[in-house]
C-alpha cells in the first residue's frame, strides 16, 4: 500500500510540473502572438537571404571624419574583422546577421547592440577625441560552439595635427574612453528604437 501512496505523489508532482511548464509556454505564446511583443521594436523583418545578399560589408569614408561601417555577422565571424579609421568624428554603423542572434560590443566603450537576422541595426557613434588605438570587438550573445572566437578589431588612428593641438588627453584605450553616451540613436530596419 505504501508504494501506491508514493505513486499518487508522483502523479501529483507530474501534474504540478506539467502545469508550470504549460503556463510558461502559454504566457510566451500570449506575449508573442496576442500582444505581438516580438523583437523590441515594430520594424518589419526582411528575408534573411535577400538581406544578406544585398548587404555590402565594408568601410566607406563619406566626408572628412565621417565613416559608414557595414558589418555582417555570422557563426562565427564579423565581416570585416579589421576596421581602421583615421580621425573619426562620426561613425555610422549598420550591422546585420546572416544566421542567429549576435551581440556587437566594442569593449571599453558604450557601444553594445543586439544583432538580429532579418534586421539591420543602425546607429551612430561619435567616439571621444581621446579614443585611439586598438579596440576589441566581441560577440556578447552566445551564438553557438565557436562564440568565443567571434572577435574583430577596430583601430582608431589620430593624425599628428590633432596630437600637436593637444586634443588627445588620454592616448590609451586600456581604461574607459572617458566620455560616454555618444551613441546617437538605434534603429532596426529604419525604425528608431532608442535615442541618445
Ligand atoms: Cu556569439
Amino acid at each position: 500500500m505504501a508504494n501506491d501512496e508514493g505513486l499518487i505523489y508522483e502523479y501529483v508532482w507530474i501534474v504540478i510540473v506539467a502545469s508550470i511548464v504549460a503556463g510558461m509556454a502559454a504566457s510566451l505564446a500570449y506575449y508573442g502572438i496576442a500582444l505581438d511583443l516580438n523583437p523590441a521594436c515594430n520594424a518589419t523583418p526582411i528575408d534573411v537571404t535577400t538581406l544578406t545578399e544585398e548587404f555590402q560589408p565594408g568601410v566607406k569614408q563619406i566626408a572628412p571624419g565621417v565613416y559608414q561601417v557595414n558589418i555582417l555577422a555570422g557563426q562565427f565571424f564579423w565581416n570585416p574583422n579589421k576596421i581602421v579609421l583615421e580621425d573619426p568624428v562620426r561613425i555610422e554603423f549598420r550591422i546585420t546577421s546572416k544566421d542567429v542572434v549576435h551581440g556587437f560590443e566594442i569593449v571599453g566603450t558604450n557601444v553594445n547592440v543586439m544583432v538580429f537576422p532579418g534586421y539591420v541595426a543602425e546607429f551612430v557613434w561619435e567616439p571621444p577625441k581621446d579614443a585611439q588605438g586598438k579596440y576589441l570587438i566581441i560577440c556578447h550573445e552566445y551564438c553557438g560552439i565557436g562564440h568565443q572566437y567571434m572577435q574583430a578589431e577596430l583601430e582608431i588612428k589620430r593624425s599628428n595635427t590633432l596630437l600637436s593641438q593637444g586634443d588627445i588627453t588620454n592616448g590609451s584605450n586600456t581604461e574607459d574612453v572617458g566620455e560616454f553616451s555618444k551613441v546617437k540613436y538605434l534603429k532596426f530596419n529604419g525604425v528608431i528604437v532608442s535615442e541618445g
